[in-house]
């Protein structure tokens, strides 16, 4: 327990999914004393910030949800296929209750910095509030997507209209009605929202920098009978997911798509695309995402749909992805999007064929050197992914080294929760982790376990500090670049490769596993089995 030397036994950062767990962990499992700092006013993390219009998990909502809880995976109705983000928040809102876990919360401050004292072998956590309490344990559960990327376009202050960034919409929502109005960005996010937006706006606008490829959701009510057999099954489909490649119901095809005949994949194809969803990026054939060849087949399924869909060739070329491989960046899902662009009040300006960006103006945004005027400008230019919000926390290790030094040429860990020379740091879905390569909640739960066996592991050995060494991190980020290495993922300019923002070190942010997040959950099991190889515990 916390004694007079120290404020709490351990402090988490963020209650979002995996703080909320964190929390619950260690207090209800192991008893310990802790703290949670959430900069918003309540529980949801991504879900709280993320309010768009159209804003909704792209996982299937009956794995977007707590395991841990076998009563509540049995009691708990989701609305739809994927749940909308009102719905996660309440669903969020519903655990923090029935686990009575805003009662070691507080909301609405910030942790501005957090340093470690070699001599006390702590952590001094401060806050917005002016606060500085102590702490064994530092655990970060701050997101991989959660720090807003605004780029710095020229005259961004001048625009006299609302601008607005998608990760922190207003909470009393935005009328589009009436208003002419710009999307810049393609990603994920834009192709949830320009639908929505489109269907309100007098006039919309999208500013497409890199093309994606898209595919259809399918979204909609889930078959009574199947939601029954689901909750008949879940032990097993917890099973399934947490042993799984992706924390998914979703297997690679064990064969070479070039091994097939062309109407077999064809057929094989239409089936994924009908299935909806991330079947068609994480179900595909085994060499989709390594051989440039089998990618070229499956890249160029997408492109025919686009053009059979989009109604005006111009617009459809603009559509069509050049330039990276098929899934190589985040898998965007869409309903209508395509077809937004079929619609009268729509137009696409793309950064190749009409000019980038060059500035906001007063009345809207120059591309191209054309002038295009709005009322409302909707940023969905996305984040600086997985490593901005740990950087923003401004850690100090042993000696005061900073992590933003250990990390100014892209992220360094072990395991990618834990960092040489930041003793008791331990990083929730942090860099270098299956993380955003696996459905959120299956990697958080991992991690969140993972932690609290070590810190029990700990404290009934009489141990107090935990730390990577040196070579078992060199070994883990060259293990990590060397998988991918291997695979088309570094060949895009992806938030993957940190190549969304500029000037930012080019270097792939998660881990792939071979054996994905399962292979990944029995590493990780090993290496504490094994007395904890790798870390030095003192
Ligand atoms: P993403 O996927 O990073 O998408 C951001 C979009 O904004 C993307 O199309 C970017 O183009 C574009 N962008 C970013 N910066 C600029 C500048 N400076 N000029 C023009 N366009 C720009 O973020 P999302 O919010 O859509 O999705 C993030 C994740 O949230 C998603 O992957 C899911 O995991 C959930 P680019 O492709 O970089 O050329």
């Amino acid at each position: 327990m916390a004694n007079a030397t120290q404020d709490f036994d351990a402090v988490v950062i963020g209650a979002g999914f995996s703080g909320m767990y964190m929390l619950k962990s260690l207090r209800d499992k192991l008893g310990l004393k802790v703290r949670v700092y959430e900069a918003g006013d309540t529980v949801g993390g991504t879900w709280y910030w993320n309010r768009y219009p159209g804003a909704r998990c792209d996982s299937d909502s009956y794995i977007y949800c707590f395991t841990f809880d076998k009563q509540l995976l049995q009691e708990w109705e989701w609305s739809e296929r994927y749940p909308e983000q009102p719905e996660i928040l309440r669903y969020l809102e519903h655990v923090a209750e029935r686990h009575d876990l805003k009662r070691d919360m507080q909301f609405s401050t910030r942790v501005t910095s957090a340093g470690f004292d070699d001599e006390r072998g702590l952590w001094t956590v401060h806050t917005d509030g002016g606060e500085a309490v102590t702490a064994r344990y530092l655990i970060t559960a701050v997101g991989t997507l959660s720090d807003t990327n605004i780029p710095g376009f020229k005259g961004l202050n001048d625009f006299k209209g609302k601008w607005y960034h998608t990760s922190r919409f207003p909470h009393e929502g935005v009328d589009f009605t009436a208003k002419r109005v710009a999307v810049v960005g393609t990603g994920a996010t834009a192709v949830q929202a320009i639908p929505e937006i489109a269907q309100q706006a007098k006039h919309l606008t999208v500013f497409q920098r890199t093309a994606n490829y898209c595919v259809p959701a399918r979204n909609g009510k889930v078959d009574p009978e199947l939601v029954k057999a689901r909750k008949a099954d879940y032990d097993g489909i917890v099973e399934r997911i947490r042993e799984s490649l992706f924390g998914q119901e979703h297997y690679l095809i064990p064969q070479s798509v070039l091994e097939v005949t062309p109407e077999e994949r064809e057929r094989e194809f239409d089936r994924m695309w009908d299935a909806g969803g991330f079947a068609f990026w994480l179900a595909n054939y085994q060499d989709m995402l390594f051989s440039q060849e089998a990618n070229d087949l499956c890249a160029d399924y997408i492109r025919r749909k686009i053009r059979s869909t989009v109604k005006d060739p111009v617009a459809a070329e603009k559509l069509i992805p050049k330039g990276h491989a098929y899934g190589t960046k985040r898998q965007p899902l869409d309903t209508n999007y395509y077809e937004t662009f079929n619609k009268d009040n729509v137009l696409l300006v793309d950064a190749a064929t009409d000019g980038g960006i060059e500035a906001i103006t007063e009345k809207g945004i120059r591309a191209g050197g054309v002038e295009h005027e709005f009322d409302i400008i909707v940023f969905a230019t996305g984040f600086d992914a997985m490593t901005g919000a740990i950087k923003a926390l401004n850690l100090k290790g042993r000696g005061g080294r900073t992590l933003d030094q250990e990390w100014s040429d892209g992220p360094h860990t072990y395991l990618g929760i834990s960092v040489v020379g930041f003793p008791n740091l331990f990083t929730i879905t942090g860099p270098q982790s299956p993380s955003v390569l696996t459905n959120m909640p299956v990697a958080i739960e991992q991690h969140v376990e993972w932690v609290t066996d070590c810190i029990d592991h700990m404290r009934k050995t009489g141990k107090t500090t935990i730390e990577p060494i040196p070579q078992a991190q060199e070994e883990w980020v060259a293990h990590v670049n060397e998988v991918i290495g291997a695979t088309l993922f570094t060949s895009a300019n992806s938030w993957y490769m940190s190549a969304n923002i500029e000037g930012k070190p080019r270097a792939f942010l998660p881990y792939l596993d071979p054996e994905g997040i399962g292979g990944y959950r029995k590493r990780c099991g090993e290496i504490a089995v094994n007395g904890y190889e790798g870390f030095t515990l003192a």
